[in-house]
């Protein structure tokens, strides 16, 4: 297509031209957020990765939060959201987070500020009862997202077609019900998961699944594995097998749980291919894992 001296695809006429033409002296990166650059992809948030950064205990985003009472919130048992501070750098994608049976939202809080520093806004939540099965945490993580983009003092911050779920034990099981209940999920990563469904072929939400070698509670042999092994082969899918590790594993800062979901929530919640690289080839066994399972390259 032929463009007119003073028009472009993007703004109109001399201010377009003379904001251009600023950019271009003085830097994008001086005009926007941390380690800015013009990028192909409009999901793409923050510097380009390295292993050294997906490994961080906090990543380039500052990171604020917000309480969410239990009185507040309906479907679910309230929580807290952890959000990049800026607003210089557009939305984000957002991700809920359910603890397991008997479990509050403090056994897996430690992911709030790990996983929003990446630049995600991150809903640690608790459940109506520390008793609720995993279809009824399934129902609260979709609950708490409502309330996240239509609801919550950040909604506006959050890009409500971008969204994911992870959870750990009966919360993992929930974070399988909750993307067979809703497809336009773009991630789910249960974290040591537990449920009587063995079955998955309803799913079409790229997952992670994480298990643990020494899992007595959900044991990788009846849970985490065929849950892998009956979610689509057509599907962006992955089992990555936690080495010397427990069903409780998830319940503390663990580098190789918060390395590979950071990867995966970048490459299908963001769209973005900079990460591809942690995840494809898949990780080899080593003193952090002890088996992983996966498609390479990810067709989505
Ligand atoms: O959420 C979990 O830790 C599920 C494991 C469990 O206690 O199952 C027994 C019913
Ligand atoms: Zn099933």
């Amino acid at each position: 297509m032929q463009l007119h001296p003073h028009t472009s695809r993007r703004g109109t006429g001399r201010l377009a031209g003379l904001t251009a033409a600023l950019a271009a002296v003085v830097g994008l990166s001086t005009l926007t957020g941390p380690g800015a650059h013009a990028a192909d992809n409009p999901y793409e948030r923050g510097p380009a990765p390295t292993e050294s950064s997906i490994e961080a205990l906090r990543g380039p985003y500052a990171v604020s939060q917000t309480s969410v009472s239990r009185l507040s919130a309906t479907g679910f048992g309230g929580g807290t959201i952890y959000y990049p501070t800026t607003t210089a750098d557009g939305t984000f994608g957002a991700v809920a987070i359910s603890p397991g049976y008997t479990a509050l939202e403090s056994s897996i809080s430690w992911l709030g500020p790990r996983l929003a520093s990446q630049g995600f806004v991150v809903f640690t939540i608790d459940t109506n009862t520390t008793l609720d099965q995993p279809g009824s945490r399934g129902d609260q993580l979709l609950a708490a997202l409502d309330y996240l983009t239509q609801r919550s003092s950040v909604r506006n911050r959050v890009d409500s077609s971008r969204l994911g779920v992870m959870g750990h034990s009966m919360g993992g099981g929930g974070s399988l019900e909750a993307a067979k209940t809703r497809p336009s999920l773009q991630a789910a990563i249960p974290l040591t998961p537990w449920n009587l469904d063995k079955t998955w072929p309803e799913l079409r939400t790229p997952t992670l699944i994480f298990g643990a070698d020494g899992d007595s509670i959900a044991p990788v042999s009846s849970h985490a594995e065929p849950f892998y092994t009956n979610l689509p082969s057509s599907l962006d899918r992955a089992y990555l097998e936690l080495n010397n590790a427990t069903h409780f594993t998830p319940n503390s800062s663990d580098t190789t749980i918060a390395k590979y979901s950071v990867s995966w929530l970048k490459r299908f919640i963001d769209n973005d291919t900079r990460y591809e690289q942690f995840l494809c080839p898949l990780p080899r066994p080593s003193l952090t894992i002890e088996e992983s399972r996966g498609n390479c390259p990810h067709t989505s």
